[in-house]
């Protein structure tokens, strides 16, 4: 019948936008998973996330890239080369902006980039929930000067207003392919990943403002059970100061154990295994300027 012989559309989607505009959220509610690892703080988003939407119409396959900003360090520097090599492989971009904030330096300096590559590019204006409809025209208005982008969609990440449209809208941008990924299939990432992830997620929560970003979550043994059926994992949390150290441990090795258990409910939930999870802290000084150390965390191909 006709219906199963309409083309089938697929591409591969990157977005991209300052720190906290809402790229996680986004990724999240249309894959309707969580994948991508969503904080208020910047830069949680440190690999490329692979995830997979799939419908009777198509596939998209979404890269939620690293910050694109002035890099600082040799691990910015990767972060900033990872997500430019993105935008020039994808099919689309997806470029979000805050519909809260002012335009600043980095979305300025993001235009800037998206101007060296020739994927056609989507304004996402997020937090719509936000802000008075009125507000947005001059948004718009202001943003169209800079970039002829091919389509602008207002959209609230968080309570899914118009992002219905906005899968639409990315369908349309699609052309005739195959699919790349079983229709179940939410993520190519090796489960390593995904629970390092969310151990890291539940650190930068936990910790607030104490703990910065330097720090690294590194699996070192995840295995099964004899039972088949609960899974073990090891892991090492990576920090560069012995004080970092003993705030992760905490008061009498209560902050450890918060992180601990709330890391492990949502692996199991993820993964649908029961866990069992053994942490512990690794003072490793300046880890983010040593190449040797970045290798071995994975951040290099
Ligand atoms: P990212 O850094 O761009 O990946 O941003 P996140 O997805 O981690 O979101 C940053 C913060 O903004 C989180 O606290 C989200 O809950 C919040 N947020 C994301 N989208 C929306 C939205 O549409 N409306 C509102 N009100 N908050 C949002
Ligand atoms: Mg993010
Ligand atoms: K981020």
């Amino acid at each position: 019948n006709r219906k199963t012989k309409q083309s089938f559309k697929s591409g591969f989607v990157s977005i991209v936008g300052r720190p906290n505009v809402g790229k996680s959220t986004l990724l999240n509610h249309i894959v309707g998973h969580k994948i991508a690892i969503m904080s208020n703080k910047p830069q949680t988003t440190r690999n490329k996330i692979t995830a997979v939407h799939t419908t009777e119409e198509g596939q998209i396959i979404f890269l939620d890239t690293p910050g694109i900003h002035k890099p600082q360090s040799k691990l910015g520097n990767y972060m900033v080369s990872v997500a430019e090599n993105t935008l020039n492989e994808v099919d689309l971009v997806l470029f979000v902006v805050d519909a809260t904030e002012k335009r600043g330096a980095g979305d300025d300096y993001i235009i800037e980039r998206l101007k060296q590559v020739k994927t056609p590019v989507f304004l996402v204006i997020n937090k719509i929930d936000k802000v008075h409809p009125e507000a947005l025209l001059p948004i718009i208005d202001d943003y169209r000067k800079l970039y002829d982008f091919k389509q602008i969609v207002p959209i609230s990440a968080l309570e899914g207003n118009n992002t219905a449209s906005l899968q639409q809208a990315i369908l349309g941008e699609m052309e005739e392919g195959p699919m790349y990924y079983p229709a179940d299939q939410v993520t190519d990432h090796p489960e390593r990943f995904v629970a390092a992830e969310l151990i890291r997620e539940k650190v930068l929560h936990l910790t607030r403002e104490e703990v910065p970003h330097s720090i690294a979550v590194v699996i070192e043994e995840m295995k099964r059970g004899e039972n088949g059926k609960t899974l073990y994992i090891y892991a090492a949390i990576y920090v560069e100061r012995d004080s970092q150290r003993g705030i992760l441990i905490g008061q009498k090795g209560q902050m450890l154990k918060e992180i601990g258990q709330r890391a492990r409910k949502d692996i199991e939930r993820l993964m649908g295994d029961q866990v069992f999870l053994e942490l512990w802290i690794k003072v490793k000084k300046d880890w983010r300027n040593q190449d040797r150390m970045l290798r071995n965390f994975g951040f290099y191909d």
